[in-house]
């Protein structure tokens, strides 16, 4: 795997943590989006190397709705940036892990991603990522 390619920070309101984290980072959000399959309203910041996704449920359904009501607003997942997602889904596969996705799925900020149960990862729910390369 190589680098962290961001963090996800679970939040109630979109805008109001934009506002929040413009603040903090000194710098503006560089894009939402709203990524519908995961039900989901993001909003991207870079700082440096760095960057951080805030996530915000559209729906009581959704994975961040259900994080936010058992743990509260927080760190949601931590994404490693791969060179090929496939190959890193057989080899966690093989590795034991367990996979919360069978094939890569659309994310967002032009990415296919899978994620890693958080039990297999103490507590952590890891994504994986790979940047999607238009022809
Ligand atoms: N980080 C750490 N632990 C988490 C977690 C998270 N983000 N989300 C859930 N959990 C914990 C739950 O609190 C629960 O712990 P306990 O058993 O101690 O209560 C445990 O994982 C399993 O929870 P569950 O009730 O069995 O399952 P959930 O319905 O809560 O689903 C998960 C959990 C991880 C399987 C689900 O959220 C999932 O499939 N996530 C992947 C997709 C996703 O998160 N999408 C949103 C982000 C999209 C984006 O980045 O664009």
């Amino acid at each position: 795997m190589n680098k962290i390619e961001h963090i996800g920070i679970a939040v109630k309101d979109l805008n109001a943590s934009i506002d929040i984290y413009q603040k903090l980072l000194n710098t503006d959000c560089y894009k939402t989006e709203l990524v519908a399959s995961e039900f989901v309203n993001t909003a991207f910041f870079k700082t440096g190397d760095n960057k951080i996704e805030l996530l915000q449920a559209t729906s009581p359904d959704s994975a961040v709705a259900k994080f936010i009501e058992k743990k509260g607003e927080g760190i949601h997942h931590v994404a490693f940036l791969v060179d090929d997602i496939l190959a890193e889904m057989e080899r966690l596969h093989q590795e034991g892990f367990v996979l919360l996705n069978e094939s890569p799925k659309k994310g967002a900020d032009n990415k296919m991603v899978c994620f890693v149960h958080p039990k297999d990862t103490n507590g952590v729910l890891i994504e994986i990522c790979q940047e999607i390369k238009w022809i």
